[in-house]
């Protein structure tokens, strides 16, 4: 499904794609929201720096992350959990800056869910090569409340399946400015990101910035 939206000059070219019940794709949403997200990155990026994590297993991720809010989603040899403390730095999070929170709160309203609050963004950061395997999102308290994601920089190819593990996968190509809103039945979905393309993009260099808005508490 595909329809165009004409409320506003700025809007304009945003369209909304259903890849199934509760997964919403904005296309070219974050746009309009442009300057203040950049700016706002480079204050949290300088407060609390893109890192690999190592996961339970003992693998260190591709994907470098970092997040702010009340809660940053964290992972050692001890497990995954939302922590309100960098382990970095020993410090809070950076606070969630104003134009993160109208974004998420606008494209969640847009999907239908006109509460969300979201209290956690994780920031993860790719690199050619870097990929994300298919996994769930499941430590948040309240699956009722939606995920939204933006996409920044270099395009990625975004795996989305079903809610078991062995379900075929979509592959849905996310570029700059593309906003995802995961809500409903497609809240556990397994997802994940393959290997990024080498590319170029004027705003990020040569990587691909992803932010994830959640509930986490
Ligand atoms: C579908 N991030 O941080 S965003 C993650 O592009 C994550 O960095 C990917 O998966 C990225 O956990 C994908 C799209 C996404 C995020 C959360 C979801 C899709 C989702 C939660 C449920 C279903
Ligand atoms: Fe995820």
């Amino acid at each position: 499904m595909s329809l165009n939206l004409f409320d506003d000059a700025e809007q304009s070219r945003v369209w909304h794609e259903e890849l199934c019940p509760g997964a919403l794709v904005l296309r070219h949403f974050a746009l309009s929201y442009e300057p203040a997200i950049f700016a706002a990155l480079d204050e949290i990026a300088a407060q609390t720096p893109f890192r690999h994590m190592v996961t339970p297993g003992g693998f260190t991720m591709s994907v470098a992350m970092t997040s702010c809010g009340s809660y940053g989603w964290v992972t050692d040899r001890r497990g995954y959990r939302y922590d309100k403390v960098d382990p970095l730095s020993g410090k809070q999070w950076p606070v969630l800056p104003e134009v993160f929170r109208k974004l998420a709160e606008d494209a969640a309203a847009r999907a239908g869910f006109a509460d969300f609050a979201p209290d956690a963004c994780l920031i993860n950061r790719y690199a050619a090569g870097a990929r994300l395997s298919l996994h769930q999102d499941k430590d948040e308290r309240d699956i009722g409340q939606p995920i939204v994601s933006v996409s920044l920089g270099i395009p990625a190819i975004f795996l989305f399946g079903g809610a078991c593990r062995e379900d075929k996968t979509q592959r849905i190509q996310l570029t700059h400015g593309d906003v995802v809103v995961w809500g409903g039945p497609a809240r556990l979905h397994f997802h994940g990101i393959s290997p990024l393309k080498e590319a170029h993009h004027p705003l990020t260099g040569d990587v691909r910035i992803n932010l994830t808005f959640r509930k986490a508490t």
